[in-house]
C-alpha cells in the first residue's frame, strides 16, 4: 500500500484507529478474495482499488477538487448521479458497510438502528474514512426512519441536502419526486457553480445510462449454466461501482464482460457442474461486507444474482435519452429512478415481480432473502416475498444478520441446510 498518512493526516482523520482498520482489511480481503480460484484475469483492476480503497480514489477526489470540482457524498440509489455529472460534480457513494464503524455510530444512535446507518454515521463521526471526510456535501433522502433522524445528526457536522422521496408510485407522486429532482439541480448548480444545460444533462445520463449497462452485461453472464465469476466478485464489482468515475468503471466492468462472455464460450466456470444457484435478495451489502456471499459460496453454492441495491436495483432500467429540453430530461430522470423497487415504498408489489422473474431468468435452485438487523421495512416486506416465492415452487430462505461474526457459524449451519435440502 502506498504511504497516503500526509494525505489522511490533511483529511483530519484519526490515524490511530484508521491504522487499526487498515490492518484488519488486507487480511479479510486475503481470506475471502485471494483464496479463490480461477478467478477472470479482469478483476485484477478491483484487487487493485481494494488494497488502496482509502488511497487511490481518494487522492483523485482530492486532486479533483484542488481544480474545483465538487465531491457529492450519497447513500442510496435514488439519489439522480446524472445531475451532479452534468454539473461537473463528482458522485461517491457513502453506505457503511463495515463493524469497525458501527461503535463510533452507537455512541449517537440507538443500537437498534440497522448497522449500515450505525456505520455509515460512525464512519464520518470517527474520522475513520477519507470519503467521509472529502465529500463537500452530503446527499440524504427520506426512505427509511433511520436515515430521516441519522440526517440530522450528520447534518450538524457537514452540509446536507435531503431529498424529500415519496412513498407511493403514483402518476403524482413521479411529478413531486421531478420537482425533488429539480430543487436538487439548483443546490448543486449553488455548490459547483456551473448551470446545468440540456446538453450537459444529455451527456450525463449517456454516460450513467453506459455503466447500467456495462454492469448489466456482467449480470448477464451470470446467467450462463457454467457460471464465469462467483458471486463475490460480482458483488466487488459492484460495490466499487459506487466510488469509482463512471467512466472508468464502464469500460472495467465491459472489460470483465468481454472476458465472462468468452469464458462462457469456452465452458469455463468457477464452479463445479451442478453447483446450487442461488439468488440473494434484500437489503444492500455496502464494503467490506462480504460475509453472506462468502458463507454461501463456501457452502457448496454460487450466488448468481442480488435483488438489492448493491446489484440489479442499482443498473436496471434506464433514463430514456431522447429528451431535449431540461423539463423533458428532468421527467426522463424522475421516471426513471421511480421504477426502482425498494420497501420503502408501499404498495411495493414491483419487488416481488422482479424477484420471481429474476429467480427465473437466472435459473436458480433458491433464493435467500436477507435482512439488515433492525431493517423494519425488509423483515416486514420478507413475509411478501418469501409467500410468493413459495407459492411459485420455489426453495426460499429468510436470514437476518448484522456486520460482526457472532453469528457466521450459525449462517453457515442453516445455509449448508437450505443448500443440501435444494438437491
Ligand atoms: S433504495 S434499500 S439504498 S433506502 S438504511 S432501508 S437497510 S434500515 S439502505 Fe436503502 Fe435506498 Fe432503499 Fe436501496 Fe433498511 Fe438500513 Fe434503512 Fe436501508
Amino acid at each position: 500500500m502506498a504511504n497516503y498518512v500526509e494525505m489522511w493526516k490533511e483529511l483530519g482523520m484519526d490515524l490511530e484507529t484508521h491504522d487499526a482498520l487498515c490492518q484488519v482489511l488486507p487480511t479479510a480481503f486475503g481470506d475471502v478474495y485471494l483464496s479463490q480460484e480461477n478467478r477472470p484475469e479482469s478483476m485484477g483492476f478491483w484487487d487493485l482499488v481494494v488494497a488502496d480503497i482509502h488511497g487511490i480514489r481518494p487522492a483523485e477526489l482530492l486532486e479533483a477538487q484542488k481544480n474545483g470540482q465538487k465531491v457529492f457524498g450519497t447513500f442510496c440509489v435514488y439519489v439522480p448521479d446524472e445531475v451532479v455529472v452534468a454539473a461537473g460534480g463528482i458522485v461517491t457513494g457513502l453506505c457503511g458497510g463495515s463493524q469497525f464503524w458501527v461503535p463510533d455510530g452507537e455512541k449517537v444512535l440507538p443500537k437498534s438502528t440497522c448497522p449500515l446507518i450505525k456505520a455509515s454515521v460512525g464512519a464520518r463521526l470517527g474520522r475513520t474514512c477519507p470519503f467521509f471526510r472529502i465529500a463537500d456535501m452530503y446527499v440524504g433522502e427520506t426512505t427509511c426512519d433511520g436515515k430521516k433522524k441519522a440526517w440530522e445528526i450528520l447534518g450538524q457536522d457537514v452540509p446536507m441536502h435531503i431529498m424529500d422521496m415519496p412513498q407511493m408510485k403514483r402518476p403524482e407522486d413521479v411529478e413531486k419526486w421531478t420537482g425533488e429532482i429539480k430543487e436538487f439541480a439548483k443546490v448543486v448548480e449553488s455548490v459547483t457553480g456551473n448551470t446545468i444545460t440540456p446538453e450537459k444533462l444529455q451527456d450525463a445520463i449517456h454516460i450513467i445510462n453506459e455503466k447500467r449497462k456495462a454492469l448489466a452485461r456482467v449480470y448477464e453472464a451470470r446467467k450462463a449454466a457454467n457460471i464465469p465469476i462467483s458471486g463475490k466478485d460480482a458483488l466487488l464489482m459492484m460495490q466499487i461501482a459506487f466510488f469509482d468515475d463512471p467512466v472508468r468503471c464502464t469500460q472495467m466492468a465491459n472489460k470483465l464482460a468481454d472476458e465472462l462472455e468468452q469464458r462462457i464460450k469456452d465452458g469455463v466456470s468457477v464452479f463445479k457442474a451442478g453447483t446450487k444457484r442461488i439468488l440473494l435478495s434484500g437489503t444492500p451489502m455496502a464494503i467490506p461486507n462480504w460475509k453472506l456471499h462468502h458463507i454461501i459460496e463456501t457452502s457448496g453454492a454460487a450466488v448468481v444474482c442480488e435483488e438489492t441495491c448493491t446489484g440489479t436495483r442499482y443498473f436496471n432500467n434506464l433514463v430514456d435519452e431522447t429528451q431535449t429540453t431540461l423539463e423533458g430530461q428532468y421527467a426522463a430522470i424522475a421516471r426513471r429512478y421511480m421504477e426502482i423497487n425498494c420497501a420503502c415504498f408501499t404498495p411495493n408489489t414491483g419487488r416481488v415481480d422482479d424477484i420471481l422473474r429474476l429467480a427465473r431468468e437466472y435459473k436458480v435452485d433458491g433464493v435467500i432473502d436477507v435482512n439488515l438487523k433492525f431493517c423494519c421495512l425488509y423483515d416486514t416486506e420478507g413475509y411478501t416475498v418469501e409467500k410468493a416465492l413459495k407459492d411459485a415452487g420455489i426453495p426460499v430462505l429468510g436470514l437476518e444478520t448484522d456486520y460482526t461474526d457472532a453469528d457466521a457459524e450459525q449462517l453457515r449451519t442453516r445455509i449448508e441446510a437450505f443448500v443440501e435440502m435444494l438437491d
